[in-house]
């Protein structure tokens, strides 16, 4: 079978949502540098990623976040025909219980009912952001957690995190699924609440059938062995998505595979390696979820794709029979050089005739550059906002 009958069907089928807030001003907490071309409002940022799906061919959908894409009394039907007309459409709603003054000690896990409550009908009002727009994704990444040691009982936040995502998902329309996001620190630096993917499988198991988790790629410790837990989540029938980004150090949100592209390549086999043991996967949600500020937001965005599809593609031109076979000899060298021939394989070529056979360009990074797209944007914002952007983004 020629390669490219293995990989032109999947790679049709490999769908990566954007991030909405991806495409606006972001910075660290020592400032922000602007940037003319970047979004500063939710018709901006559709439109930046209808320009990346348009030419990646592979991003039909924009997850959102609340409180930094709807204006208060925003009509959500009026965001879902806005996305429309830039050629996508609403993914996954991004509720927001963190940025908030009234959330200084926690949203679902602060100790003030009255707090938990305000924050669990924001999220219902996700959902019900969610239902007007026609989302499958309900994604939850709580910021809750504690800063010193004796700041409070671990186990009453863990109970109060447990009820308030049943009734989440209690709200949840059957088509709906609840993505619980883990993180180990950061705001909180003592014991986040939801800190990694035995906890937000947890709470996902007990919220429902329809939670699930969500492995971002940046939030783990150093050297964590991610597709190990991807494994064991596929294994489980507990994986829900992921939010892709690369980092050295923390959440550092670079571009995919900027810094260990080999990481996301074996992130892919494990996935693969499910769909060859199980004969199927259940529904992933690829979601990207970057905002480092230094590289062009379109371009970064358009690297980002096209390293995940390499990698996917990589990972899918393993040969599953040699590799059982190798490892039933216990013949450890063979095995590994199975996958390393697979990752080391040049696949942007096949890449390219994939995107040739779906009319889109070849390198949609060069079509990019060449649209005039960039320079129009800057131009038009930099009218608009002057030189301190649009905001669009805390
Ligand atoms: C938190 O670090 C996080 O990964 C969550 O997914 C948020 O929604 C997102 O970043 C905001 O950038
Ligand atoms: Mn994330």
């Amino acid at each position: 079978m020629a390669q490219s009958d293995i990989l032109f069907p999947l790679l049709d089928a490999f769908k990566i949502e954007l991030p909405s807030w991806g495409f606006a001003d972001t910075g660290t907490r020592f400032g922000k540098f602007f940037q003319d071309a970047a979004a500063g409002n939710i018709d901006e940022k559709l439109a930046d990623a209808g320009q990346v799906h348009k030419l990646t061919g592979s991003c039909p959908t924009v997850a959102v976040h609340v409180l930094w894409d709807f204006k208060k009394e925003q009509n959500a039907s009026e965001v879902a025909a806005m996305a429309k007309r830039h050629g996508v459409a609403i993914g996954a709603i991004n509720p927001n219980v963190f940025q908030d003054q009234e959330y200084k000690w926690g949203s679902i896990t602060n100790r003030a009912e009255a707090i938990r409550h305000a924050a669990i009908e924001h999220i219902l009002d996700s959902v019900k952001i969610g239902r007007t727009v026609g989302s499958q994704y309900l994604s939850l990444w709580f910021a809750d957690g504690i800063n010193y040691p004796g700041q409070s009982d671990i186990i009453a936040r863990k109970h109060w995190a447990a009820e308030a995502l049943k009734q989440v998902h209690g709200a949840m329309p059957q088509d709906m699924t609840m993505l619980v996001e883990y993180k180990p620190f950061e705001p909180a630096f003592y014991a986040t609440d939801i800190a990694d993917w035995g906890m937000a499988s947890h709470f996902a198991r007990v919220a429902g059938p329809r939670a699930k988790v969500l492995v971002d790629t940046g939030h783990h410790y150093q050297s964590t062995n991610i597709e190990q837990i991807v494994a064991w989540l596929l294994d489980e029938n507990m994986l829900g998505g992921f939010h892709f980004n690369d980092r050295k150090y923390a959440d550092d949100d670079l571009t995919l595979g900027s810094i260990d592209p080999y990481q996301i390549f074996r992130i892919f086999h494990e996935i693969e390696n499910h769909r060859f043991r199980a004969g199927q996967l259940p529904p992933i949600a690829y979601m990207v979820d970057q905002s480092h500020n230094l590289k062009p937001k379109i371009e970064a965005m358009i690297q980002t794709v096209d390293m995940a599809q390499q990698l996917y593609a990589k990972a899918c031109l393993v040969d599953r029979k040699a590799l059982a076979e190798s490892q039933a000899r216990e013949d450890l060298v063979q095995s590994e050089n199975i996958l390393r021939g697979a990752f080391l394989t040049d696949v942007r070529g096949l890449l390219a005739d994939w995107r040739k056979s779906k009319n889109l360009p070849a390198d949609p990074l060069a079509a990019h550059r060449q649209s005039g797209y960039e320079k129009k944007a800057a131009a038009e914002r930099r009218k608009k906002y002057g030189s301190k952007g649009g905001g669009g983004y805390a």
